[in-house]
């Protein structure tokens, strides 16, 4: 690989990824598809990575485990492929995005206050305390995925970080309806949508002029009625990287609405017309949200927010990660997780032949439509070869997984079915 054309930083990146990435024997991470007959001097990153995980060093930042880095500043982190054995997520392992690099490295809860301000009856703050004391608490499960997780599938590939798909996690979230806190203040009649806003602040990207990271749904949007502000991650404060002191949850929705260090909630007479929402996450308004790349670049094609849509039903094989080989006649247990944007996971089918063949796997606890589901089905190798773990999942009403690729210049929705390659050798 020749360095022409990159900057130091750059091939050092690529460097301590390819060290840590898929294929390296050593990896921790270990999760290869590498194609037939290639170590890992083989990736084409042209291509669409192939690993389960993106690419990058494994970083410790304050209260978590060593995460995989994707980007310094702002600080982007994924969760390694091992930790989705368990249907909850551990708080230090749970992944980290941000947009802009002003990230609140404390709070002081004895000042902090949420705020509701703007077109509401009544201005009100609310501290900490006040939020835990004054409202009945409320538990859910549901799943945080990034729009952009597994972003590094597209092809032709797409600017922004290059997720593998580990940009998601499970946990159960406490905390205050949000209803709850809309009905004490009050929106006014005119109210179109209610603005989120969280501690963080930046330049955003360059020229946008995005000085805060600000999303908004419509007054109208059913998914305020089940929405949280959060104070309670799996039973404990939520690491200040995942939005202490409180976040927005919006089961169903891509985590792009799940407001972090949220202090900011404004009911607007208008439509939000801030960078984060009038330019970014913005989807094709064709049917499955994919376009092709000749076409959008053409341009001249509608778009809609991406939180008109829930999130699409998805399912990953999690192990075995493709690393070691397996024996011939042993029964090996294939695990993973499935999940929908509120619909439920109705079934998980595995295929051993790529995709030919499909078989029902066994379905692990029901936590809720917006929560992972575990899946597992024992397989037993009968002869040695190279074999194409396929799974793929339906939710309730019947919505499955796309087998082709879609795309779209966003790199957002990805959720076609996902394989793995394992290996069986003779005893
Ligand atoms: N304050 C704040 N909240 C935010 C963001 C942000 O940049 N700042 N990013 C959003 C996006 S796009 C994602 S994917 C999730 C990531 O949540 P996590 O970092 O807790 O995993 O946070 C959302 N909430
Ligand atoms: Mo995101």
């Amino acid at each position: 690989m020749g360095s022409e054309g990159w900057t130091r930083r750059e091939v050092l990146a690529l460097l301590s990824g390819l060290w840590l990435g898929c294929g390296s024997p050593r990896s921790f991470l270990g999760q290869v598809f590498v194609p037939a007959g290639q170590g890992w001097e083989g990736l084409d990153f042209s291509k669409p990575n192939p690993c389960w995980n993106g690419l990058g060093p494994l970083v410790s930042e304050p209260q978590k485990l060593p995460l995989i880095r994707l980007t310094d500043r702002p600080i982007q982190l994924e969760t390694p492929r091992p930790y989705f054995l368990d249907v909850f997520t551990p708080n230090a392992a749970f992944y980290v995005r941000y947009h802009l690099d002003g990230i609140p490295n404390a709070v002081d809860l004895k000042s902090w206050r949420l705020r509701l301000e703007g077109n509401f009856r009544r201005c009100l703050s609310f501290s900490f305390e006040e939020l835990i004391r004054d409202f009945s608490p409320v538990s859910l499960v549901a799943v945080n995925q990034c729009s952009g997780n597994s972003r590094s599938r597209f092809f032709p590939r797409v600017a922004g970080a290059q997720w593998g798909n580990g940009a998601m996690g499970n946990a159960v979230w406490t905390g205050v309806r949000l209803k709850d806190l809309l009905s004490r203040a009050e929106p006014l009649p005119g109210t179109l949508q209610i603005q989120f806003q969280g501690l963080d602040t930046g330049k955003g990207p360059e020229g946008k002029g995005s000085h805060a990271f600000l999303k908004s749904l419509d007054l109208t949007d059913p998914a305020l009625e089940r929405s949280l502000v959060a104070y309670s991650m799996n039973g404990q404060p939520l690491p200040m990287l995942n939005g202490f002191p409180v976040r927005l949850v919006v089961p169903g929705k891509f985590a792009t609405y799940w407001v972090k260090h949220l202090s900011w909630i404004r009911a607007l007479k208008e439509k939000d017309s801030n960078f984060w929402m009038a330019q970014a996450y913005r989807i094709p308004a064709t049917p499955g949200n994919t376009i092709r790349p000749e076409d959008a670049a053409r341009g001249g094609w509608t778009t809609l927010p991406i939180g008109a849509v829930d999130m699409p039903v998805r399912s990953f094989l999690i192990e075995p990660d493709g690393s070691s080989k397996l024996p011939v006649g042993m029964p090996v247990r294939l695990r993973g997780i499935a999940f929908s944007g509120g619909k439920g996971v109705e079934r998980v089918e595995v295929s051993v032949d790529g995709g030919r063949s499909w078989m029902p796997a066994q379905l692990g606890s029901d936590w809720g439509p917006y929560s992972f589901r575990l899946w597992e089905k024992v397989w037993k190798p009968k002869r040695p070869g190279r074999f194409v773990v396929a799974v793929r999942a339906f939710d309730r009403m019947g919505h499955g997984q796309p087998e082709e690729p879609i795309w779209n210049p966003g790199g957002y929705l990805w959720h076609s079915v996902e394989k793995q390659e394992l290996v069986v050798g003779e005893v």
